[in-house]
């Protein structure tokens, strides 16, 4: 049951530059550390290979459920003062980073703006967002599919393992 007002919310998290496994954890913390976001659960980290830009390195990727009191803009923009506490550069489109947070759903919400679009557009093709939110919640849903099939149909699974630690 969420609180009144309040909205489920996705979130995807990547990092490939510097200490990924650390920053990530530190990232899950701080996103949940503003009264309006609430950490509902947190997937397993995977290590994933790269999907489009320049040759660079594997990435750590994670999802999380929240609970916001946040409107979709909002919690852009907490997103993005977490990825900027990160000291994430932004530099060439799909390169590497420390740090990525995007919106992947919230709620049923549709929405393209300038700033936004919710369902995240590239989200449904893409196991390294996919897979760990299907092993946190079997039961999810993305456009209508369960998350698992669209997983299941990703070009990048078979590149993807569970990250257990260097
Ligand atoms: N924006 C629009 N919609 C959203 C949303 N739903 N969530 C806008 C977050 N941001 C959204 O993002 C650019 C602008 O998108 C933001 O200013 C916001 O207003 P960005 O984070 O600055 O740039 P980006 O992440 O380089 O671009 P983009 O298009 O978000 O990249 P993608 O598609 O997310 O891809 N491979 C692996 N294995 N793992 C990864 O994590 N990530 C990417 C990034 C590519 N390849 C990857 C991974
Ligand atoms: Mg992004």
């Amino acid at each position: 049951m969420n609180a009144p007002g309040a909205v489920n919310a996705i979130l995807a998290l990547g990092s490939n530059l510097g200490a990924s496994r650390d920053t990530l954890s530190r990232a899950v913390a701080e996103l949940a550390d503003l009264p309006g976001v609430r950490l509902q659960a947190v997937s397993p980290v995977v290590r994933t290979r790269p999907v489009g830009g320049p040759e660079q390195p594997d990435y750590l990727n994670l999802v999380v459920s929240v609970e916001t009191d946040l409107d979709p803009h909002e919690l852009l923009a907490h997103c993005q003062a977490v990825e900027n506490a990160h000291h994430r550069e932004r530099e060439v489109r799909w390169g590497p980073r420390t740090l990525d947070v995007d919106i992947i759903t919230y709620g049923d919400l549709v929405l393209d703006d300038e700033t936004l679009t919710i369902p995240h557009p590239r989200a449904h093709t893409r196991a390294f967002v996919l897979q760990p939110w299907a092993w946190m919640d079997p039961g999810a849903t993305l456009n209508g599919t369960p998350v698992s099939e669209l997983a299941a149909r990703a070009e990048d699974l078979p590149g993807l393992e569970i990250f257990e630690g260097d």
